[in-house]
């Protein structure tokens, strides 16, 4: 039987409603609600500021943006990326009439390993589009090299990455775009949204274009676009969510090192290192179901449902097993042995700025009892 509230792996972050409410008021009278509008606008300059990047584009969401950046790139062939990821890093890629090719990834970051990612560049390779998955920066200095050395574009998806940064700044710097994700169940949200972040004003103007079906005045249309504007409701809500955002990362702080210090001594399940060279958004709380324990990984994942843990395999199944990709040579599963091994042991577990400690220790508790057989 559960006991409290159904826990879920991610709640979002919302501002107080009062705050909201003159915003929607304003917005009511102006009868702008979308098209760069007033609050669009605004909420550019501040994300490229409080983000410390200089080209921000919103988008309606990461999915649209990646497809954006791709075709901003004017991609050819084949492009490099992970397995590891949710499926829309792929899909993205399917959409812009890429064939991915899956490399496998490194075992501490969850990252696409930059030595697979060379072993898979061929001549058809225009790009890579390699992921830092769950707030986790790529190795950007191997990945960085090794588009240059073979002259690939190279595209992060963004997702999960909203304010990290490495010793140089922002890891959005990186890369000829990186692509960010405002939906509901990440960090920072917009209910739904994304943001393009280009290195240099022209890819911005280009995207920005793109973003409104090529659009440039009343007679001129300057190539085949899309419509993957943001609106002026969720730029509202991005304005307001931004005031909150660093109170949030810190109470997100707090619920992890809650977790570690809660699950260092129960038996069968291990914690990812954190990453010492780049601040954390503490965008998800994984563990690893240890080769031996006592109980599998589904095993875990039923019996925490069963008392109201909604926690989740992210991400399994892998990109390459699904019937879309699995055809694909790359996809074999003797290409990808530590992204096999990952998938099939990881959970994330609920992680929320107000998850309670009360509540981390309910979560704890259910762990434990599996390692000792007792639920
Ligand atoms: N690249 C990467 C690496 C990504 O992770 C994603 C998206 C993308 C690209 C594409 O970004 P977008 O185009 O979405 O901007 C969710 C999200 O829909 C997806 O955005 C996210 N990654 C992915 C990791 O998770 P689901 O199908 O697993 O979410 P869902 O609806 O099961 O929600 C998870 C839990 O969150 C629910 O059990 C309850 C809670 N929740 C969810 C929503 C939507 C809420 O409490 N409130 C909500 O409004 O995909």
């Amino acid at each position: 039987m559960a006991d409290g509230r159904p826990l879920y792996v991610a709640r979002p972050d919302l501002p107080p409603l009062q705050d909201l409410l003159p915003a929607l008021e304003e917005l009511w009278q102006s009868r702008i609600l979308s098209n760069e509008g007033r609050y669009h606008d605004e909420f550019e300059a501040a994300l490229a500021s409080y983000l410390g990047v200089d080209h921000v584009s919103l988008v309606t969401n990461a999915t649209s943006g990646l497809l954006l950046a791709l075709l901003q790139a004017g991609l050819t062939g084949q492009v490099i990326t992970t397995p590891f990821s949710f499926v829309g890093t792929s899909h993205a890629l399917r959409l812009a009439g890429l064939e991915p090719v899956f490399a496998d990834i490194d075992p501490i970051s969850l990252n696409l390993n930059p030595e697979s990612a060379a072993e898979a560049v061929t001549s058809a390779t225009s790009a890579l589009l390699p992921v830092h998955i769950f707030g986790r920066a790529c190795d950007t200095a191997a990945l960085d090299n090794l588009a240059e050395q073979h002259d690939l574009k190279l595209i992060y998806d963004a997702a999960h990455a909203f304010a990290v940064n490495d010793k140089g700044g922002s890891v959005l710097r990186h890369g000829d775009m990186s692509v960010l994700s405002f939906h509901a169940t990440k960090v920072f949200n917009t209910f739904e949204g994304g943001a393009v972040i280009s290195n240099n004003a022209m890819t911005k103007a280009a995207v920005d274009e793109l973003r409104n079906f090529g659009i440039i005045d009343e007679v001129t249309v300057s190539r085949v676009g899309m419509n993957a504007k943001m609106n002026e409701f969720c730029a509202a809500v991005g304005l307001l969510q931004l005031v909150h955002i660093d109170d949030n990362i810190a109470k997100r702080g707090i619920v992890d090192a809650r977790y570690r210090e809660l699950l260092a001594n129960i038996e069968g399940v291990s914690c990812l290192p954190a990453m010492s060279a780049q601040t954390q958004n503490h965008y998800s709380f994984p563990v690893l179901v240890d080769a031996g324990a006592r109980y599998s990984r589904d095993e875990l994942y039923n019996k925490l449902q069963k008392q109201g843990v909604h926690a989740r395999r992210y991400f399994y199944p892998l990109i390459s097993a699904l019937p879309m990709y699995r055809h694909l040579p790359s996809a074999r599963p003797e290409n990808l042995p530590v992204a096999h091994d990952i998938a099939a042991r990881i959970l994330c577990l609920p992680m929320f700025p107000d998850l309670t400690a009360d509540e981390q220790e309910r979560v704890a508790g259910i762990i434990a009892d599996a390692a000792i057989g007792a639920v």
